[in-house]
Formats: structure tokens, C-alpha cells, sequence
């Protein structure tokens, strides 16, 4: 099954809005194969983050991520990488698509709700940063 790493940014997270993002995806029919709320550091976000370094927001992008807990999320099925970055929506909501969760929840270009790995490489590279094995159930 086609697996991949979700967050559900401090934003979205502290207002509230997980179980309404949640649902979203699994009214798609996707799988939560692993879950927890947990509080990023700069390690770990220096590595999740690792192609960001050196760009103008990485500074204001760690500062929000490890501003406050989130929770991080594997969900499973079908083409789901591709799907869930549909059902997401643009990373600046500005620009994002009617009824996506970025339009509905995000609040800027950095407090943007949700992240979501981007390729198959990207999730097979993120997920074992958040989850091992056992943790995993699906
Ligand atoms: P993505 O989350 O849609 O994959 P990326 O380009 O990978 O977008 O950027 C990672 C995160 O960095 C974004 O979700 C957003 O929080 C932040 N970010 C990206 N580009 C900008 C920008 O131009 N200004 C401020 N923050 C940005
Ligand atoms: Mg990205």
C-alpha cells in the first residue's frame, strides 16, 4: 500500500480543526496507519525540513513548526501521496483550490495548516523520521 507522511501543523492543530482534516481523508477511503501528537525541536526539523535550509523562510518555517505540538500522521492507500496533495490544496492558500484544506484552514504562506510528503521518495525519507516499523499498523 501506498504510504505517506501527514502533519497537522500547530495552526491547524491548536484551533481545533484536526478531527474536520481527519475526516477529510478518511472520507477519501485513506488509512490512518500511524498517529501521535508530538512537539518538533530544530533537530528534527532541520531534518524533516532539510531541502528548506538556507532559504529567506526556513527561520519563520522552524519557528512556527516548533512553536507548539501537531500531530504526524501515515496514512495508506491508493495514490495517496498525489491525492491527499490535491485534497490540501497550494501551499500558499492565497492560491489554493475552493474546498481544499489549505483555503479552508491555513492562515498564510507559513502557518499553512497541513503538510504532506510530495513523492514517493519524499514519503519513503519522512516517514522513518516520525514513525519506526512497530509504530506502524497496515
Ligand atoms: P509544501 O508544504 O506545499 O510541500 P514546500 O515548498 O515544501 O511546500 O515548503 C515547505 C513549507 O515551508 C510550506 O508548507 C510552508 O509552511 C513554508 N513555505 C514554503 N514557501 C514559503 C514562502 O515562500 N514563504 C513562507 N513560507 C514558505
Ligand atoms: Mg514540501
Amino acid at each position: 500500500m501506498e504510504k505517506t507522511l501527514i502533519l497537522i501543523k500547530p495552526d491547524a492543530f491548536g484551533k481545533g480543526h484536526t478531527g474536520d482534516i481527519l475526516k477529510r481523508y478518511e472520507d477519501e477511503g485513506f488509512k490512518i496507519i500511524a498517529a501521535k501528537v508530538m512537539q518538533m525541536d530544530e533537530k528534527i526539523a532541520a531534518i524533516h525540513y532539510a531541502e528548506h535550509i538556507g532559504k529567506n523562510f526556513y527561520g519563520d518555517l522552524v519557528e512556527f513548526m516548533t512553536s507548539a505540538p501537531l500531530m504526524a500522521l501515515v496514512l495508506g492507500g491508493e495514490n495517496v501521496i498525489q491525492r491527499v496533495r490535491e485534497i490540501n490544496g497550494a501551499t500558499n492558500p492565497a492560491k489554493a483550490d475552493e474546498g481544499t484544506i489549505r483555503k479552508l484552514y491555513a492562515e498564510g504562506v507559513t502557518k499553512n495548516a497541513v503538510h504532506a510528503s510530495d513523492s514517493p521518495a519524499s514519503a519513503a525519507r519522512e516517514i522513518p523520521i516520525f514513525f519506526s516499523e512497530i509504530e506502524q499498523f497496515g
